[in-house]
């Protein structure tokens, strides 16, 4: 856990959030500031700084990521509609939270491109 960092607070408990999701590996909740009707963070527990960040030893970690984004959007009924997985790289491509984590878009038709 690093000290100072939003995501590994509410990982552990300490800030609040709505939570959709959770496991040992990592855990889903509802975007402060959401960009569509479902708009849902799912963030790895462990400490990651950026995608440029991830090695080998992440694959199985990023891959149950995409998986656990499939599922939610099929429970929360916005799967056959269609939906967006988006990750946010260093400052020029949006990224405001130094832990990587993924957006779950979903609930209303994505444009390309993105803006
Ligand atoms: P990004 O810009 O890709 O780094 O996305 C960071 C997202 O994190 C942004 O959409 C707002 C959200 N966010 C920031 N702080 C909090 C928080 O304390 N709680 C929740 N639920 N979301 C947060």
């Amino acid at each position: 856990m690093a000290g100072d960092c939003i995501f590994c607070k509410i990982a552990a408990g300490e800030i609040p959030a709505k939570f959709r999701y959770k496991d040992d590996e990592i855990i889903a909740f509802d975007d402060l500031d959401p960009q569509a009707p479902q708009h849902i963070l799912i963030v790895p527990r462990k400490h990651i700084r950026t995608t440029l960040d991830l090695t080998t030893a992440d694959n199985e970690l990023i891959g149950h990521v995409y998986q656990v984004a499939g599922k939610l959007a099929h429970d929360l009924g916005f799967a056959q509609d269609g939906f967006r997985v988006v990750n946010n790289c260093n400052e020029g491509g949006g990224q405001s939270v130094w832990h990587i984590h993924f957006h779950l878009l979903g609930g209303r038709d994505m444009v390309w491109p993105p803006g």
